[in-house]
């Protein structure tokens, strides 16, 4: 299993060499912190982040600063502004209902054979709802992922209803007492209004017919796209009732502070990140050892 450190470590290296080569000419000039503005934007940690942090070290600059005290000042910096999000609890009800949402081939249905595996290993009974109905390889693709878990996949035809398929598996659910049920969905174009439409029915269906469970939108992202995450996410929110984030492939990335970014601009929690293609390479987000993952211990 790759933990955090270890899957951001290509962001790290990146960041921590360019922030050591400047740092190790000496005293923190206006040069030094303007290059440090360009490292910090470079790792796509957005731009509001970027000046909070280097208005912070254009205080000390002139001042002797330490390549140590600014990583201290980076380090407060980050863990402040991604601590602005908190990660609240899962809304009560029963069962809990995980609808992963996001555009094509970002990671959701990998996501979801590695959340139901460490939920499953957590002790929770868990069901797959593959309302990717849009193609056949979809549904298999699911199935195999519930195999690699040890988890049960409701599924109906391809070209089935998705609202349909959700309100069967939490049928299923209830009836087979499972306490988890997470839904997978077509990688959808969020250009294409019908299917956004479609999706946002899976939601109205569960919440007006299903009295009683604990709905949750999650949106998947690629931490790899930076900027375009953002528009599709801007496009998702609009549209679903999205309560928190995955990024994944952070493991693939130097731009891993896309994460704070997304965060800050999307006032969204994020929840879990990938790392990775195995079934364990899902990780809780945890700020500080994301801090400690991009900027070195
Ligand atoms: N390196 C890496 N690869 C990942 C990660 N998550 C997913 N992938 C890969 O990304 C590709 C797409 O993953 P899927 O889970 O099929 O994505 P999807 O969003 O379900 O795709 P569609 O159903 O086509 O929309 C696969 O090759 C995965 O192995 C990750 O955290 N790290
Ligand atoms: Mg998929």
């Amino acid at each position: 299993m790759r933990g955090l450190l270890q899957g951001l470590r290509k962001t790290k290296e990146r960041l921590l060499g360019s922030i050591q080569r400047i740092l190790s000419g000496g005293a923190l000039d206006e040069a030094a912190v303007e290059d440090l503005e360009g490292v910090l934007l470079g790792a796509d940690i957005g731009v509001e982040a970027t000046e909070r942090i280097i208005e912070r070290l254009r205080e000390r600059s002139g001042a002797n600063a330490s390549p140590e005290e600014c990583r201290r000042i980076m380090r407060e910096q980050l863990l402040a502004i991604v601590g602005e999000t908190p990660k609240p609890a899962p809304p009560p009800g029963n069962p809990r209902v995980i609808v992963v949402t996001g555009v094509n081939g970002v990671g959701k249905t990998s996501t979801i054979g590695k959340l139901a595996y460490r939920l499953k290993a957590e002790g929770h009974s868990v069901l797959l709802a593959a309302c990717d109905t849009f193609r056949a390889a979809a549904i298999d693709q699911l199935e195999l992922w519930g195999e690699r878990a040890g988890v049960q996949v409701v599924r109906q035809q391809m070209g089935s209803d998705p609202a349909a398929v959700a309100f069967d598996a939490v049928q299923a659910a209830r009836s087979r007492g499972a306490g988890v049920v997470i839904a997978d969905t077509a990688g959808r174009l969020h250009t294409r209004v019908n299917l956004m439409d479609e999706l946002r029915k899976v939601f109205t269906v569960l919440s007006t017919r299903m009295q009683g469970i604990g709905l949750e939108g999650w949106l998947v992202l690629d931490a790899n796209t930076g900027q375009n995450s953002l528009r599709q996410a801007e496009a998702f929110t609009a549209a679903l009732p999205i309560t928190g984030l995955v990024l994944t492939k952070l493991d693939s990335t130097a731009k891993g502070g896309a994460v704070i970014a997304i965060q800050q601009k999307l006032r969204l929690p994020v929840l879990y990140v990938g790392l990775g293609e195995g079934i364990d390479d899902l990780a809780p987000f945890d700020p500080e050892e994301f801090v400690s993952g991009i900027l070195g211990e």
